[in-house]
Formats: C-alpha cells, structure tokens, sequence
C-alpha cells in the first residue's frame, strides 16, 4: 500500500449461496433457470467489460457521460452495494467535490479487498472503509469517516432491472434502511425505448452476449463436473414490452441429457433455461418503484438521446 492512502476493512463474515447449489435447484425446476449473479467468474467478467465496449451496448458509455457531468456536493460518504471492480466509482469520485469517504460493500471477500486498495492508492485523499457483507440483508455499517457529510448510497449500471419489481422494491428499502434517516441514493436505471434498440443491445453482431450468457453452461462443466455439450445450446434475449423488461434465456436445440455434478438432467428440444432480466423504466415509472422503499425525487438526469438515466432520491 502506497503512503497516504487510508484502508479499512469490516468483515461481518456472510454465507454465500454457492454456484452448485443453486444451478442443482435452480435446474430441478420448471421452467429451468440459473441466476444472473453466477455470470460473472473470471471469464464472464471479462465478458462482461468486453459488452461495455460494444456499439449496441449504449448503457455503461451513456451512463459515465451523465456521471461525470452531474453532481452531488461536496462531502459525500459513498455507499456502493455491489461495488465489484469498483469502476463506476472512480467516475463519480473524479466528479465529486472532496468526497468524504468510500464504502464499498460486497460478498466476494478477495475481489473486494484487492478493489479497495487499489482505489485507495488511486484516491489517496478518499479514506476507503470496505465491508464484506451480504448487502440484500440489513448488516451495521461501521462508524465512517466525514462525520456530518451525507451518506450518498450508489448503485450504477442498471443492476437494479435484475430484479422484478417487488424485489427491487425490497432491495430499496435495505438501501434505505442501512443508509439510515435522510440518507441519499444515486442509482442508473436504463429507459424504456424502441425494441430494435433494446435487442441489438442484448444480440450483438460480435456475438459477445451469447458468449457471455452461455459461459455459465461452461462454468457448469468446468467447476461442476458437467458434460453439457455447449453448441447444442443458443443463447436467446428479446424485449417483452408488455411485462417492460428484457427476457435473456439458454436455448437447448435438441432432446439432450447431461452429467451435472453426479446428477442427469434431461433437456427437451427448444426448452428455455432462464438466466437473466433485465427491466427497462421511464423516469416516471422508477420514481413510482422507489417511492415505495421511502425514496424521493431530488433530480433525474438523462443524456440527449434518452438512452439512460441516473436517479438522485432522498429518504423522507
Ligand atoms: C449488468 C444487469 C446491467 O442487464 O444490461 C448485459 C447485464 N446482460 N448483457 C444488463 C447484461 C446481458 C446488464 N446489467
């Protein structure tokens, strides 16, 4: 650790649902589904950045332009759930006025503890207060630094449309709950737009989505002992404007079975694994979601094409 750079880190020690767990339940049942959370290992983290980059892929470029025009005040102690790499945050860091203090917050003890340092040697003048925790529960937030600057939650990158909406409400209102009496909330919510907008965005030409989507049957084999045979599946993302949120599954192309870890599961032709969705909002219809969890309207800023949006909210 360089000098000057302030580290802290609070382990509250969580359980973490694992990858095997969850794909033996989350394939036992019908309709099949395996979680979104497991996409990112290594690989399909790396995946991951590689869809950020992508000409269809408009919401991290389109968020970062509306970070770093946007602020919040001087003094802000940032709460991020989910703080993964910790890119976003060196946006929003960069555009604060002397932040107070950076709490990321996360389950993934090592990936969080090597994001941490290296943002505090980045940011030498930001004390950093990592907390391994599970954040989808209430857990006590350590005593932060910055004493009377405002505790501003933030959660970038549309993770939010993971969620169906009563669960997003849920997840809200922990936020609130932890960030505590007129806590703040800075969070990146895409927009509802035109279908073709919204498919290209999830069916790139480059095919790194369908990579990215099908990496969790070649996670299966590779940590789950699974002979999945990887080219007799398709990935599948479409936009379903009536329930307001793209669908992504796994598609099996023919009658197949396979090994998972010493078990058979039997795919039929054309059956649907679930991975993941991904809900789009209008401005409107999120400051209706996030009123539900306590959150008021402070300002919304989009960027000129109307692609995305980042919410400014205080608790009442
Ligand atoms: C990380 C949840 C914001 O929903 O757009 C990208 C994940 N999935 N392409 C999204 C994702 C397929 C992404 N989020």
């Amino acid at each position: 650790m360089k000098n000057g750079a302030r580290f802290a880190f609070h382990d509250l020690a969580p359980g973490e649902e694992s990858f095997r767990d969850a794909v033996l339940a989350g394939l036992e049942r019908a309709p099949k589904r395996i979680p979104c959370k497991f996409f990112y290992d290594a690989r399909g983290s790396a995946l991951f950045e590689e869809i950020c980059r992508l000409p269809e892929y408009y919401p991290t470029r389109t968020e970062v332009v509306i970070l770093e025009e946007n602020s919040m005040g001087p003094h802000c102690r940032v709460i991020e759930f989910g703080s993964g790499a910790s890119q976003k945050i060196r946006i929003l860091l960069q555009a604060l006025e002397r932040p107070a203090a950076y709490v990321p917050v996360d389950i993934s003890r090592e990936h969080l503890r090597d994001a941490a340092i290296g943002l505090a040697e980045d940011f030498p003048s930001v004390p950093v207060v990592a907390v391994c925790a599970d954040y989808t529960r209430p857990f006590p937030l350590p005593p932060l630094p910055g004493a009377g600057g405002k505790r501003v939650g933030f959660f970038p990158g549309s993770t939010i449309g993971n969620f169906e909406p009563d669960a997003a409400v849920a997840f809200l209102a922990n936020y609130a709950h932890i960030l505590g009496p007129k806590g703040e909330m800075l969070i990146g919510v895409d927009l509802k737009k035109e279908t073709d907008i919204l498919e290209a965005a999830y069916n790139d030409r480059a095919g790194v989505t369908a990579a990215f989507n099908l990496n969790l049957l070649e996670r299966v084999n590779r940590e789950l002992d699974g002979d999945l045979d990887i080219d007799r599946f398709e990935h599948l993302a479409f936009y379903s404007s009536a329930e307001g949120r793209v669908e992504i599954y796994i598609r099996s192309l023919a009658h197949q079975t396979a090994q998972i870890a010493g078990r058979r599961f039997r795919f039929a032709k054309d059956e649907l694994v679930h991975t993941e969705y991904s809900y789009k909002y209008s401005v409107d219809e999120f400051r209706v979601l996030a009123a539900r969890a306590g959150f008021r309207p402070v300002d919304t800023w989009t960027d000129p094409g109307e692609l995305f949006s980042v919410h400014y909210f205080r608790l009442r």
